[in-house]
């Protein structure tokens, strides 16, 4: 309706209005005629998830989505790992039923999960310490964990968190009612990890608090500490006696290895932080609409295990019940299924490893077309994205003349280029940057 009709609509009302209290006739109906939300106002689109809103209007038949970190094959075209056909078959043929799975999830999940994060027969799972529930994928285990937090834990409520980080890791930690407060992590000038300036920032948090970390592939920016920064970090946060929450949606796209992924989250364990955890299979399983992930905490021991699981359900319950079944059948098949597991490994390696070869190209490319400018951190950082250093004029630029789509804080999807496109791209960032 617009602006004329809406206040014509509005006169209208009003005198029909009176005209009912002068009579002595006002009735409910005419109560109801005024909106419950004009006071609502129109809120902005999602950073991440509005680009592809965005791209989706475009005409242009070279357009490009890099906004979203959703992989893609060399054909640009949304990749069904064959591991994950192969365990639909499997659970289709088994005929399951349909019936509502516990508040927690899928039991052979949680383990299988949870082994996929600390590895084979690790002390934890042995001693049983650890509690996992199913989540909704990475964003609803993280904000199990917030509710968690902003409920029972007794320390500071900030959550410390990178700068930059994953843009909703600030509502979440909101919503829950806790505070973010930000650590130094990258540096524009290097493009790459700032230690002096996250190990001060750290050593400086109240102690007790508790500190976000990415554990593999660091969402904007690409950029992850080295195994001997990570050390350095653990003893740092140790010695504030932080709470560590470590958010791993990436394990297996940094590396290739899922191992080696989960290699900060595993050294933690071992210097003896009780971490929390959360788990997301959208990427290295492709099961983005399925949302299958997992949250974790490490205890003290069972018992602790134990009572802190039953809050857990207490939280869970009133906000979705209990979680969806089909994902978490696909993704436990995969994982207990010695030789689907491996096909899945050698799957992640091949999406890793596909990413890390448009890095290269990419920036040979940007060479072709005679950029000077140094692009070597394109293939220094790593994962699903690359924090190029585009301003925001240039992304607005890039958008508006070649209908690329990236996020206004200049982070590509890799994984959204394909061999095809990887030149047309390298042409489009020499044009706005040169
Ligand atoms: N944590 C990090 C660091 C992430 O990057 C993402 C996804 C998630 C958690 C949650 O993913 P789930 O799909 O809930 O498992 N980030 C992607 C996907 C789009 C989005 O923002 O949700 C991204 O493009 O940043």
């Amino acid at each position: 309706m617009n602006m004329a009709l809406r206040n014509h609509a509005r006169t209208l009302a009003t005198s029909a209005l009176k005209q009912h209290l002068s009579k002595g006739t006002i009735s409910v109906l005419s109560a109801r005629s005024s909106s419950w939300w004009s006071h609502v106002e129109m809120g902005p689109p999602d950073a991440i998830l509005g680009v592809t809103e965005a791209f989706k209007k475009d005409t242009n038949p070279n357009k490009m989505n890099l906004g979203v970190g959703a992989y893609r094959d060399d054909d640009g075209k949304p990749y069904v790992l064959p591991s994950v056909r192969k365990a639909e078959d499997i659970v289709r043929s088994k005929n399951l039923d349909k019936e509502y799975l516990g508040i927690t999830g899928l039991p052979e999940f949680h383990k299988a999960s949870a082994t996929l994060a600390f590895g084979e027969n690790h002390e934890v799972l042995q001693s049983k310490r650890n509690i996992t529930v199913q989540g909704i994928s990475g964003t609803g285990s993280l904000r199990i964990g917030a509710n968690f937090l902003s409920k029972f834990y007794a320390g500071p409520k900030d959550v410390w968190q990178p700068t930059p980080t994953w843009g909703n890791h600030v509502p979440i930690t909101k919503h829950a009612g806790m505070e973010v407060k930000n650590y130094r992590y990258y540096d524009p000038k290097t493009c790459g990890f700032d230690a002096a300036g996250a190990f001060e920032d750290i050593s400086k948090i109240p102690e007790k608090s508790i500190i976000l970390l990415h554990a593999c592939a660091h969402n904007p920016t690409g950029v992850d500490p080295k195994p001997e920064q990570w050390k350095e970090m653990s003893k740092i946060i140790k010695s504030r006696n932080l709470f560590v929450f470590f958010d791993m949606a990436y394990q297996g796209f940094a590396s290739g290895d899922i191992d080696k992924d989960a290699a900060a989250v595993r050294m933690f364990v071992e210097d003896g932080h009780n971490i929390a955890l959360s788990q997301s299979y959208a990427k290295n399983m492709g099961l983005y609409g399925e949302r299958v992930g997992g949250f974790t905490i490490v205890c003290e021991s069972e018992e602790e295990a134990k009572r802190v699981e039953s809050q857990l359900k207490i939280i869970i319950r009133p906000m979705y019940s209990n979680p969806p079944i089909s994902g978490p059948r696909i993704a436990s098949t995969i994982l207990n299924t010695p030789e689907l597991r491996s096909q899945w490994l050698t799957e992640v390696k091949g999406m890793a490893d596909r990413i890390i070869s448009m890095r290269e190209q990419l920036v040979a490319n940007l060479k072709k077309e005679g950029s000077t400018r140094n692009w070597q951190h394109i293939i220094d950082q790593i994962g699903m994205f690359c924090f190029t250093g585009l301003t925001p004029d240039q992304v607005a630029k890039i958008t508006k003349d070649f209908s690329v789509y990236l996020t206004k804080d200049g982070r590509i999807s890799v994984a959204g280029i394909s061999s095809k496109n990887n030149a047309y791209l390298a042409h489009a960032i020499h044009e706005v940057t040169k």
